[in-house]
């Protein structure tokens, strides 16, 4: 059987902007290292977490290359290509491609909803074909972009379609039809979990990969976690997903994005904040974002190597 490519925790990679909101390159080496500090298997670049859909496909391309040549082949690299326009897309893919990610990843166009499998497929047939010698995960998010096609029915109707259709990153709560991706024609799709705060769900029923926004932020719960789980101790991985779930339940009083980028910045990787159509915290959110988080004791367990006691 092919080898997986991801396995563990990878980062949906936030995208490093300067006070007038351009590309902020040079801090994306100090990122990687931060995050391969932290124990991430892999990076998934331009997706929901890096405003993706804000930036213009060159600077899609600039950063890629940048988070391409900052990993220097210590993880796998995956763009994310999907554009409404899907000669955008096949552009990005090329460029991909040429830059040297490790694989690509597309959402579908979602201004014109998609409703129905086989358009689905055509789409990530035009993309996916740009770059044939790429694996591709289709990304699933239907809460962003409107589509919510069966999962299951569209791996098993563009494989045969797709030669280098490999999985999907799935970002949805469906936990049943995540199985069901798993478990399909004998676990031969990666199917990778894409909600941080549902992990140990996602674990019980056969992950083992997932991408995420906030294993930039607090990788070592996570880890640690899985390792819970793996040893059996279910009362032990609950407890560290409760503190999950009161993190982001903390920076969802906010917008995600920009939240997420300021708990960076506070744990000394400063990526600077949004873009339009997101908004920046105020001075005031940021220190109440700081207060809450302490609250909870986020500073002392978010990325510390001791194993914290069961609540
Ligand atoms: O795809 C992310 N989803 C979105 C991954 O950005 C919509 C997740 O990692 C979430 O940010 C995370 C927190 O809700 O689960």
């Amino acid at each position: 059987m092919q080898k997986k490519l991801l396995n563990g925790l990878t980062a949906a990679t936030c995208t490093p902007l300067d006070e007038s909101g351009e590309l902020h390159l040079q801090v994306v080496p100090s990122m990687v290292d931060h995050l391969i500090r932290v124990g991430v298997r892999g990076l998934y670049v331009c997706g929901s977490t890096g405003e993706g859909m804000s930036l213009s496909c060159n600077e899609r391309i600039s950063l890629t290359q940048a988070f391409v040549d900052a990993v220097a082949g210590r993880l796998p690299v995956i763009s994310q290509v999907g554009h409404n326009s899907l000669r955008e897309a096949r552009r990005l893919a090329k460029e991909a491609e040429r830059v040297g990610v490790d694989a690509i990843s597309a959402t579908c166009p979602s201004y014109f909803k998609i409703s129905d499998v086989e358009t689905l497929t055509e789409c990530m047939a035009e993309i996916a074909g740009e770059a044939p010698e790429l694996p591709f995960y289709y990304y699933h998010i239907p809460m962003l972009t409107g589509s919510a096609i069966h999962m299951p029915e569209f791996l098993m109707h563009a494989s045969g379609r797709i030669s280098n259709l490999v999985g999907i990153k799935y970002t949805d709560t469906k936990l049943h039809e995540f199985q069901e991706c798993l478990e399909l024609d004998n676990r031969r799709f990666e199917t990778i979990w894409g909600c941080d705060e549902m992990l140990l769900g996602a674990l019980a029923v056969g992950a083992d990969a997932a991408i995420g926004s906030t294993y930039n932020v607090m990788s070592s719960l996570y880890l640690q976690l899985i390792d819970a789980f793996q040893q059996g101790d279910v009362d032990q991985a609950r407890c560290l997903q409760s503190r999950s779930i009161a993190a982001i339940r903390v920076m969802g009083k906010y917008q995600f994005q920009p939240a997420l980028k300021a708990v960076l910045g506070m744990l000394g990787c400063n990526v600077g904040g949004c873009r339009l159509p997101l908004k920046n915290l105020t001075e005031e959110d940021a220190i109440n974002l700081r207060t809450d988080l302490e609250a909870i004791g986020f500073f002392d367990w978010a990325q510390s190597e001791a194993c914290p006691t069961v609540c």
